[in-house]
């Protein structure tokens, strides 16, 4: 008898846009069909190319990519678009611009929107997103286009998924081109200076690829694809510009991103890339696993209400009350970095 994942599988397999976004759904909400269904997935669907689109606030990525989407759509890719949102303390979920701006307009064929809630961070990106791309390879689409916002550990987060990551800004947004280079920079393959139609885009364009100089280290390397003296190949990001108001440059960012493509499978580092993100996947999910499974364990333990009784007391202090906890579960490494104590301590007599 079939279940209902296997019933949404045969339906994201034939490409029904809605039985994408109930799996989804499944997979963001954690429901209890969400791993049966997973697990056909992870089996039977091929990794996409994952192109992470990151960058401050109103740079116009948003904008900036159905442009992309339905170039690729029109040159016969199936392409889903999964816009990361940065959690609302008070919904959780997506925001809402972004619902709306899903509903409307960009009705490509072969295009498929979708926001998600980022859950604050890397982690949530990265576990959530990671089984979503291949949610979306499963209903047929090659190229998953990721959006997320490049405040912080969001970024890295895309590295933990992506093939290769495009960094908008726009002139008039502060010229922090140091903190970009901080963090960020490093991580790009492409950068894109949007909003050419703006003052100060040339001088945008032109500071960026003088912090990339700096950063490379290496002066006389043109955009693209470099070959090295000892024969070996390296990639110097380019730096292009794009007005998204009107999709100009948006085929040189695309003609840029298959250069780059074919560099990483050049190199068999695209195949590793697929492997390392598996591996990330499994790693991260085992430390879930295994969260869940002990603190199911604790909560059922007496022990758990005396510590916190204790700790309420000012009887125990909490490293110890944790360790005591852990020790309970978990026989203690030898190797472990904190004196191992067999009983929660009693020492928090009131000195203060
Ligand atoms: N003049 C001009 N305005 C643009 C261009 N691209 C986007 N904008 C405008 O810039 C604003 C921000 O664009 P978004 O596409 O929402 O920027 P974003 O990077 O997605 O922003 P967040 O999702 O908040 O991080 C909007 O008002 C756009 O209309 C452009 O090429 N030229
Ligand atoms: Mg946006």
């Amino acid at each position: 008898m079939s279940t209902e994942a296997d019933r949404v599988f045969a339906d994201l397999r034939m490409g029904r846009p809605r039985a994408l976004s109930r799996a989804i759904s499944w997979v963001e909400n954690e429901t209890t069909q969400a791993p049966a269904l997973l697990e056909k997935i992870y089996a039977q669907s091929p990794h996409p190319w994952v192109i992470g689109i990151t960058g401050v606030g109103g740079a116009g990525k948003s904008s900036l990519v159905p442009h992309l989407a339905r170039l690729l759509a029109d040159g016969g890719s199936r392409v889903a678009v999964l816009a990361v949102d940065p959690s609302s303390p008070l919904t959780g979920g997506a925001l809402l611009g972004d619902r709306i701006r899903d509903s409307g307009g960009q009705q490509h064929p072969r295009v498929y929107f979708r926001s998600v809630a980022s859950r604050g961070g890397q982690g949530g990106l990265a576990t959530c997103v990671a089984d979503l791309v291949r949610v979306a390879s499963a209903a047929g689409h090659d190229i998953v286009l990721i959006e997320t916002v490049g405040a912080g550990q969001s970024e890295l987060g895309i590295l933990q998924v992506a093939h290769s990551v495009l960094l908008v800004h726009a002139p008039g947004l502060g010229d922090d081109v140091q903190a970009q280079k901080a963090g960020v920079m490093e991580i790009a393959n492409l950068l894109v200076v949007n909003k050419a139609d703006r003052p100060g885009a040339d001088d945008t364009v032109a500071s960026l690829r003088q912090a990339l100089l700096l950063s490379e280290r290496e002066a006389h390397m043109h955009e693209g694809v470099n070959e090295l003296p000892g024969g070996g190949l390296h990639w110097h990001p380019p730096v292009l510009s794009t007005t998204a108001l009107s999709g100009a440059g948006v085929e040189a960012v695309w003609a840029r991103l298959l250069e780059h493509r074919a560099l990483l499978k050049r190199q068999g580092q695209y195949d590793a890339l697929n492997r390392t993100h598996d591996l990330r996947r499994m790693q991260a999910y085992f430390r879930e696993v295994v969260q869940r499974r002990l603190q199911s364990r604790i909560e059922s333990m007496a022990m758990l209400a005396h510590l916190e009784a204790e700790l309420a007391r000012g009887d125990a202090d909490p490293l110890g009350a944790a360790r005591a906890l852990a020790d309970a579960v978990l026989p203690p490494l030898a190797s472990d970095p904190v004196t191992h104590r067999t009983s929660p301590p009693r020492h928090m007599e009131n000195t203060l």
